[in-house]
């Protein structure tokens, strides 16, 4: 009986835990940012991505110009597109715009954030604090999902991953 009702017990616990580590969302005014993630890094590595969807559900264009996490000392805006079949990839100074009732995805092989200046591994897991700002919404508190290295959420578009270890 005692090893039945254990079971029981560690399959709830083991759904809880699915369940929250599958879907988290935030708002900062008309911007939904829906499940902020990022990866494991290996030991040495100086970066870390971030990855998420923004959807404007207001009538004014909105934009994303910066953030903050509590892992790196650096935050910055990056798109990664194919040029003449060569994977590359710039800052974006200026952010990224979200116009009324656009979702923008940041994902491995497009628009990402990139956490500069990682002071020690990210594991595996756990979740990392930061900040959003948004140049009309303002600044939000959200927290990245960690995936394994080299993985996506369940559910989500594994992109073009693998490319983001060459900065
Ligand atoms: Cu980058």
């Amino acid at each position: 009986m005692k090893s039945a009702l254990s079971a029981v017990t560690l399959a709830i616990s083991l759904a809880l835990a699915a369940s929250a580590a599958s879907a988290h969302e935030y708002k900062a005014g008309s911007i939904e940012i829906k499940h902020p993630w990022s990866r494991a890094t290996p030991k040495g590595a100086t970066v870390a991505g971030g990855y998420m969807k923004l959807t404007n559900t207001g009538a004014t264009p909105d934009r994303l110009i910066g953030g903050s996490t509590e892992i790196a000392g650096k935050f910055e805006i990056h798109e990664m597109s194919m040029d003449n079949g060569v994977m590359k990839m710039r800052p974006l100074v200026d952010g990224v715009e979200i116009k009324p009732g656009e979702t923008v995805e940041f994902k491995p092989g497009g628009y990402h954030l990139m956490f500069v200046g990682i002071t020690q591994p990210v594991a595996q897991g756990k979740r990392v604090k930061g900040t959003l700002e948004f140049e009309k919404a303002g600044k939000v508190d959200v927290e990245y999902a960690i995936e394994p290295i080299g993985g996506t959420p369940k559910g989500e578009d594994a992109g073009h991953g693998g490319m983001h270890m060459n900065h």
